[in-house]
């Protein structure tokens, strides 16, 4: 619908992204009756699985795992080929997911929210969007000109935790010759690196993921590795039909089980509540190489302590850098690759055949921990040191501006004109990763404070959609016009996810959980690590009269 600013049109709900969560709650918004409007960049459904297209990208959940619970028939027809599944299979799932329960109606394509406006008098939300422009980086690129505005009671962010992409402002970019991609905004179209000199920098999980499947056709790949990182194997394969069919029969119980799991998947691992510190390092060794052969997060479930205390995670990291020494024929490139973080820190990354990647003669990597890139040139890029490396295509894996990004490249802004980014100036602070104060009505699927990226994300966008689905079905029913975390229940929300935080080595590294990623980006740990309390707390505050919300009549 085409609207304007002297007569915009009217909704219940503004959705911002059509990724899992703003299809999902496009849906639930429907089953509650209420009418609603998703804009989208893209061109499609999907979110980071319609943006991610780069070679090798495949999700680190299984198939059975990483889909939606919320309608049985849904679950039993679709059927998943691989252990786990590839970006093209994710992004067709979504779109039979989006046909399935004609979704696509409601969802504006192509389409950028430029900036969101709550006005305290009627209590709605005036919510202004504009033609996506592309661009290398979306985030940054200049909407269009054709503004559009609309209004809405219930303004609901899905803009996803990492959609924000991080592409380093080096001197020369717009230089370079050749071209020029971030995996996160991977062209449509694909790249073709048959015989090309190809330069990737980043070796965080999409860098482990492309590497070894550019390496197969590149005629030269440089890796620029800033910092190493922790890879086990994912040990891929197609799905066997039996095991599929088994799981779908007691679907239910999987979906309850994996609940109770901290990171709301993997009930079927073999999760050993042991310490590693009880048993002889051979033993811990034996353990570990069982859990390498079947590949995968069980790995972490060898022993309950390898993600708490410093002494346990030393023994599952020695093991790790063991098998990098053992892989990598080259010694001084095995040492380059070998971390000096704790496992797990940083996200693990579940990889194929990454490490054997740099036995391979068409294959470099180089360090640019201290001798940083200097500049990109029209013909590849320079480092400080001076060397030059001639590249066709440069593929940035560089990462996301994680959990706010997205949000506050929006110029949001509630009671008195207060915007989003000077709130969050010093850190997100949100009331369960769901609420702000001063911004009533606005709801953040899987926002700062909340599991999110620390867990299952299909899980956490189902708990929160239907959390928000409750709450506004409550609104309503109830006669308030409004709803908004408080101040107190917020602060000490904050101060609880920092505390839980605190008792795990996640803190101790510069990762994109901190936002360390990003340059001048307040240092603050966003994500809240634990499903299963996180989900009883939120079900408590919905039973106590949303306690911690003030409401409106
Ligand atoms: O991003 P990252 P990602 N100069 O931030 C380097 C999920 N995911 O896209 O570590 C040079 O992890 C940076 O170096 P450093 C998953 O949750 C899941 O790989 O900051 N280098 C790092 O090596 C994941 O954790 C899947 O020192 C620079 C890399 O770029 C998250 O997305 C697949 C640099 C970025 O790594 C993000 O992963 C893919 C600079 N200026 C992603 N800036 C699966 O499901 C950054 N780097 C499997």
């Amino acid at each position: 619908m085409s609207t304007n600013q002297d007569n915009p049109a009217h909704y219940d709900a503004v959705v911002i992204g059509a990724g899992f969560g703003g299809i999902y709650m496009l849906h639930k918004l429907r089953q509650l009756g209420l009418s609603a409007r998703v804009y989208e960049t893209g061109d499609d459904v999907g979110g980071t699985w319609y943006w991610n297209r780069y070679p090798g990208a495949r999700c680190d959940v299984e198939s059975l795992e990483y889909c939606y619970s919320f309608d049985p028939e849904l679950e039993q027809e679709w059927e998943w080929t691989e252990r786990y599944p590839a970006q093209p299979e994710i992004l067709r799932y979504a779109q039979h997911v989006a046909e399935r329960f004609d979704l696509y109606r409601d969802i504006q394509f192509n389409t950028k929210v430029t900036k969101a406006v709550f006005d305290e008098e009627s209590g709605r939300w005036h919510v202004s969007s504009a033609p996506a422009v592309d661009h290398l980086d979306h985030n940054h690129a200049p909407a269009g000109p054709d503004a559009d505005e609309v209004t809405a009671e219930y303004l609901i962010s899905a803009v996803g935790c990492l959609s924000s992409s991080n592409v380093p402002d080096i001197d020369g970019t717009d230089t370079f010759a050749g071209e020029m991609c971030h995996t996160g905004r991977y062209p449509k179209e694909g790249i073709d690196f048959t015989g090309k000199r190809v330069g990737v920098i980043g070796t965080g999980s999409s860098g482990i993921q492309a590497i070894p499947v550019i390496a197969e056709t590149a005629g030269h790949l440089t890796v620029f590795q800033r910092t190493p990182q922790f890879a086990i194997p994912a040990r891929n394969h197609p799905l066997d039909p039996e095991e599929q069919a088994e799981v779908k029969a007691e679907y239910h119980k999987l979906r309850e089980q994996n609940k109770t799991q901290q990171g709301a998947l993997g009930a079927r691992f073999d999760w050993n509540e042991g310490s590693v510190l009880d048993v002889e390092v051979e033993e811990a060794f034996r353990e570990f190489e069982t859990r390498w052969k079947s590949g995968g997060f069980a790995f972490l479930g060898a022993y309950s302590d390898i993600a708490r205390t410093p002494e346990a995670n030393h023994v599952a990291a020695d093991f790790v850098k063991a098998k990098i020494r053992e892989t990598v024929t080259d010694p001084e490139v095995a040492e380059r690759l070998i971390p000096s973080t704790y496992l797990g820190c940083k996200r693990l990354v579940l990889d194929t055949d990454y490490f054997q990647t740099y036995n391979r003669d068409n294959v470099t990597l180089v360090d640019i921990s201290e001798n940083t890139i200097a500049e990109i040139t029209p013909g590849g890029l320079r480092t400080a040191d001076g060397t030059h490396y001639d590249l066709d295509v440069i593929v940035f894996a560089t990462g996301y501006d994680a959990m706010t990004g997205s949000l506050l490249r929006i110029d949001i802004r509630g009671r008195g004109g207060r915007s989003l980014a000077d709130q969050w100036y010093a850190g997100p602070r949100t009331y369960l990763g769901l609420g702000v104060p001063g911004f009533p009505n606005l709801f953040t699927i899987t926002g700062p404070g909340s599991p999110s990226v620390l867990a299952n994300m299909i899980v956490c966008i189902e708990q929160h959609v239907d959390w928000i689905g409750d709450c506004i079905g409550y609104l309503r029913a109830h006669g308030y016009r409004a709803i908004e975390a408080t101040e107190e229940a917020t602060e000490s929300w904050v101060a609880h996810v920092n505390f839980v935080a605190d008792q795990t080595l996640y803190p101790t590294c510069n990762s994109w959980y901190l936002g360390a990623n990003i340059p001048g980006k307040t240092r603050v740990f966003m994500p809240l690590p634990g499903f299963p309390p996180y989900a009883e707390k939120c079900d408590e505050v919905a039973a106590n009269h949303y306690e911690g919300f003030a409401l409106t009549p």
